[in-house]
């Protein structure tokens, strides 16, 4: 299924009234305090986000998974899933793989089906936490902390096959995300499972190539519940740092122990030039990998504001933006239209801060008018310059509304069928 521009201007219609009403209302209320709304918008028009090949189909838990039907059962179909989304709300202009479950057959196919729905690739995933069939050595225990120099070998070997399938697609980074830990005191050496995954990052390190980014993913938790070997901002900033200017800390929402202070995390990264990127989603508990923006909008937002300042007051270089969320009751499409919509709508906000006189605020330590600075802008309701942003992108003015009533899942499903499985978590 591929939607055209004339199905989304046809849906427009009927909004644009509605949307020009609540616009013009905005722009002149944000005029009038000075911002510059083109300035917004074209700001907002070019933040895009990659969306997980993995969670185009229903995720599950080990207590069930319940599938929506029109599931994309190939690399392709999930290609055009993405350049739905895409023709939707012109904001999610690359898809990011995960290998094996994505390891393209005809990479010229795959680039052409792409190109045709005007995305490409962001970082490619290795997946060295799962066994695939016949693999001689098993990552039960760990792959690049594994005490068995046999199992880092094989792990290392698939981290350069990534690269490789990354380079011929024209990805530009490779994320590594390690389960390795261990789920009991005594089962493991904390110092040589480190150790063993620092000397491995430093064998694929070689190979990541000059113009690419290593994205080093940490997790405190799951599938191990005793250590994680990369368990933090801190492990993951250490071995990035040991390896070089290629290696970044990558920051998965998800990944923090309850109550982490994960702004700060990356105002802390951002002031060592070591952010490298993000797989955004949201929790209230542990890695629940719900939509983002949907548990803790306020964080989103003061994460968002590190960033503003971050890149406007330190050295960091661009970022990987990327989704990484699993769908057990919404419609993946649904699902993530509405967290590429909360994570521009947390950077919009962001874009309003009035910084000067926060940190004359600061300075002063006005404590009260600091908050009143930061909340005056988390309580703007930007949803109509969002929209704006898309429709003159040629997106949909509502890209939830527009999928609904194109009955895209509907098509989908026709076209499918109701058991078609991604392959995914
Ligand atoms: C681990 C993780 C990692 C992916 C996986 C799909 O929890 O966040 O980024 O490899 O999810
Ligand atoms: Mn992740």
């Amino acid at each position: 299924m591929k939607l055209t521009l004339s199905q989304i201007q046809d849906q427009n219609k009927s909004q644009s009234a509605d949307h020009s009403r609540n616009f013009d209302f905005l722009a002149e209320s944000l005029d009038k305090k000075g911002f510059d709304v083109e300035t917004l918008i074209s700001k907002v028009q070019d933040l895009q986000i990659a969306i997980p090949s993995w969670a185009l189909g229903t995720g599950g838990t080990r207590f069930g998974r319940f599938s929506g039907g029109g599931e994309p059962a190939s690399l392709i179909q999930k290609i055009q899933d993405v350049g739905i989304l895409h023709a939707l709300n012109q904001s999610s202009n690359a898809v990011s793989l995960h290998i094996p479950w994505d390891i393209p057959s005809d990479y010229q196919a795959i680039k052409d089906s792409a190109s045709e729905v005007g995305i490409g690739f962001d970082a490619v995933n290795s997946n060295t936490f799962q066994n695939q069939a016949n693999q001689e050595h098993s990552y039960k225990f760990g792959s690049l902390a594994n005490s068995e120099t046999a199992v880092r070998d094989l792990a290392v070997e698939h981290n350069k096959q990534v690269i490789e399938i990354g380079e011929k697609l024209g990805s530009k980074a490779l994320t590594i995300w390690l389960a390795d830990g261990s789920s009991f005191p005594g089962q493991h050496s904390h110092r040589k499972a480190l150790e063993n995954t620092h000397l491995s990052l430093q064998e694929i390190y070689k190979i990541v190539p000059e113009d690419w980014k290593l994205l080093i993913e940490y997790k405190p938790y799951e599938p191990n519940f005793y250590s994680t070997v990369i368990q933090d901002w801190g492990t993951s900033f250490l071995l990035a740092n040991k390896l070089g200017n290629k290696a970044y800390t990558l920051v998965d929402l998800g990944h923090h122990l309850p109550n982490t202070n994960i702004e700060q995390i990356v105002a802390t990264l951002m002031t060592e030039g070591k952010l490298g990127g993000f797989h955004f989603n949201d929790s209230k508990y542990g890695d629940d990998d719900l939509t983002v923006g949907s548990i803790k909008p306020y964080q989103l937002f003061l994460i968002f504001h590190e960033l503003v300042k971050g890149f406007s007051e330190t050295n960091n270089p661009p970022l990987s933006w990327m989704i990484d969320a699993s769908h057990n009751l919404k419609d993946p499409m649904e699902d993530l239209i509405q967290s590429v919509q909360a994570i521009k709508l947390a950077y919009a906000q962001a874009l309003l801060i009035d910084s000067k006189s926060l940190e004359s605020a600061q300075d002063i330590h006005d404590v009260a008018g600091a908050q009143e600075i930061l909340q005056d802008a988390y309580r703007t309701d930007l949803r109509p310059l969002l929209a704006e942003a898309m429709r003159r992108s040629c997106g949909a003015i509502d890209p939830i509304k527009a999928f609904r009533s194109l009955k895209v899942r509907e098509t989908l499903i026709k076209e499918r069928g109701l058991k078609s499985i991604a392959s995914g978590l």
